[in-house]
């Protein structure tokens, strides 16, 4: 009499938790720290995410290692091995591959921010070996209509100085698509890249990849002006967003 009820539990839960696991696993992972989240044994690598839902499936370098991991890699240079003077519609979609360099693309990044409140991490390295980084506490990017406007605050040095403040408010610029406050010419046909120009820089993380000094030519280079200045590319650098906790 007493072994019925018991038996009919059991058969329960054999039933459902194939099922209750099985639902689990079908959560997709809208950014790299839910990836962390769900199995923070994780190594950095390529995973795949689902910035805008269950059909926006893109491969993205995820940073399990820096500052706590956790950090979705939204742009990476890093060999010079892919061109970054690109039009407006590849940076609003993306281009690259998330094994080498790539840039994940402002619709993508948009729709990151806008879901969660987040920071941003900007790691470099010099050929010399030299490491440094800066952290910012806020950051969110508007919505194409807004022409993808930058917001960025609270910053904190890791040794590369604050390149991003000039760049707080600005809209995205591209060489077919002037959005920049240089009121002559566009900022990205004037140093070779696409970002949130000003008049026009401090940072270029988009621009030509000239390893390392540059004489010649003034802040064409992947340039992060308050750690080397503008006749320096950096060897790599890498942008990288991930929830406020
Ligand atoms: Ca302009």
């Amino acid at each position: 009499m007493t072994t019925a009820p018991l038996f009919q539990l059991l058969s329960v839960l054999l039933v459902l938790g194939p099922l209750w696991t099985g639902c689990m696993s079908q959560v997709l992972p809208l950014d790299c720290s839910d990836i962390y989240h769900h199995d923070n044994s994780q190594s950095s690598g390529v995973y795949t995410i689902y910035p805008i839902g269950s059909t926006s499936a893109v491969q993205v370098y995820c940073d399990m290692e820096s500052e706590g991991g956790r950090w979705t890699v939204f742009q990476r240079r890093m060999d010079g091995t892919l061109n970054f003077y690109r039009p407006w519609h590849q940076y609003k979609t993306g281009f690259g591959g998330a094994a080498g360099e790539y840039w994940l693309g402002l619709e993508n990044l948009f729709h990151l921010s806008l879901r969660k409140k987040s920071e941003l991490l900007v790691d470099m390295e010099d050929f010399e070996g030299n490491k440094a980084f800066a952290r910012y506490s806020s950051f969110s990017v508007g919505p194409e209509s807004y022409g993808y406007t930058l917001h960025v605050s609270g910053f904190a040095d890791g040794g590369a100085g604050d390149s991003m403040n000039i760049h707080n408010g600005m809209k995205f610029t591209t060489f077919d698509k002037d959005q920049d406050t240089h009121s002559t010419d566009n900022c990205a046909r004037a140093f070779l890249g696409g970002f949130w120009y000003r008049n026009c820089h401090h940072a270029n993380p988009n621009g030509v990849y000239v390893w390392g000094a540059e004489k010649k030519h003034s802040g064409v280079g992947v340039n992060w002006y308050s750690y080397k200045g503008f006749h320096y590319s950096m060897k790599s650098i890498s942008m990288k967003i991930r929830p406020v906790k």
